[in-house]
């Protein structure tokens, strides 16, 4: 609909334009709000503010666009995380060795609510496993026994729905086994790991949408037997924020919690060596995301569930859910771009930059 894109192109424009006064918006904001956020000021150059129509060509927002001019980024000690770190972040939880000589990997998750700066100046009322977006990296081997233990002090009823081979009560969906958590409750969920590849966990308590738009996802990771072969490992996230609650599209795109965080620090590499994106889509309200390297190519695993390359390209398209490993090289040194190749998405935060230095 033509009336969401020009909010939604506009967005940037105007929050930018008017600072913390764009913000924030309460948690139970109704899900009808046309407007943008902040809509009611000057809203900055090209920014009508209101109703979003009658933008100037240059009201597109983007790296350029008033709200990240300048390299402006967020407050990442307030938000209790940063995308720099969280993308090469693994974590392998603790480990005991059971009775039958099996691994035991155990974590601890901690639903919360938080709000986190997803703009400069642009704040919102994310619902959270472990306090960030996305949620941590969970990893382990096939064959593992796993124990996730999962807390609830969010003010919403959540679950933990992993993506992977278990029985129906540790599939984390409401009305099946324990079922949705309340606040204030636990539960424990118990399964092998199994299938190796990369993989997915989320929220699955209704309405489904808006429990996934506010954050509550993570990537999980079973890593086959032996591993894969050593390599510059990271996880991207795709995924958007919706502003406005109306359900229609995204304001902001992003991998890793922070549109374009990636463009003001680039992501260093090392020329000639083996990088691994592990290469996830949640995102929520839009039908299709997308990955595209520029300079090069990359070997595509889908799924990770195989060890044989399945592809060799430079651009990939997910639904939601969808995930797979991309593998690579940078043969040449300098800065590479990466983004959606949904250029809409790319405009509004979903695009990055490789810089390749000699080892
Ligand atoms: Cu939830």
């Amino acid at each position: 609909m033509t009336g969401s894109i020009t909010t939604r192109r506009g967005f940037l424009t105007v929050a930018g334009g008017t600072a913390l006064t764009a913000l924030p918006l309460p948690a139970g904001q109704g899900p009808h709000d046309d407007h943008p956020p902040g809509g009611s000021s000057d809203g900055g150059q090209g920014g009508s503010g209101q109703g979003g129509s009658g933008h100037a060509p240059d009201a597109h927002g983007g790296i350029n666009g008033a709200t990240f001019r300048g390299g402006a980024g967020v407050d990442h000690t307030f938000n209790g995380f940063d995308p720099r770190t969280l993308l090469r972040e693994f974590d392998l939880g603790t480990t005991s060795t059971g009775p039958d000589g099996r691994t035991v990997r155990e974590w601890e998750i901690v639903a919360e609510d938080r709000e986190i700066e997803v703009a400069p100046g642009v704040r919102f009322p994310a619902w959270t496993f472990d306090g960030r977006v996305p949620g941590p990296t969970l990893r382990c081997t096939a064959g593992d026994l796993l124990r996730v233990r999962f807390v609830n002090r969010s003010e919403h009823p959540h679950t933990m729905h992993f993506h992977g081979i278990h029985p129906a009560d540790m599939d984390g969906v409401p009305m099946i086994g324990r079922g949705i958590i309340s606040p204030g409750e636990e539960f424990t969920y118990t399964f092998d790991a199994e299938p190796f590849g990369l993989h997915l966990y989320h929220c699955h308590v209704g309405p489904l949408a808006e429990h996934i738009a506010r954050g509550m996802y993570g990537t999980f990771i079973i890593d086959p037997p032996g591993g894969r072969p050593p390599a510059d490992e990271m996880v991207m996230v795709m995924h958007g924020y919706n502003t406005t609650f109306d359900g229609e599209g995204n304001q902001l795109y992003a991998v890793n919690g922070i549109p374009f965080v990636y463009m003001n620090d680039p992501i260093r590499v090392r020329r000639n060596e083996l990088v691994r994106i592990y290469l996830v889509n949640i995102l929520e309200y839009d039908p299709i995301n997308s990955f595209h390297l520029h300079a090069n190519f990359f070997d595509y695993y889908p799924t990770g569930t195989r060890l044989e390359s399945a592809e060799y390209t430079d651009t990939v398209v997910l639904g939601q859910g969808q995930r797979g490993i991309c593998e690579v090289r940078f043969p040449h040194l300098g800065k590479y771009m990466f983004h959606a190749h949904k250029t809409e998405f790319a405009d509004l935060g979903w695009m990055g930059l490789f810089e390749v230095v000699e080892p």
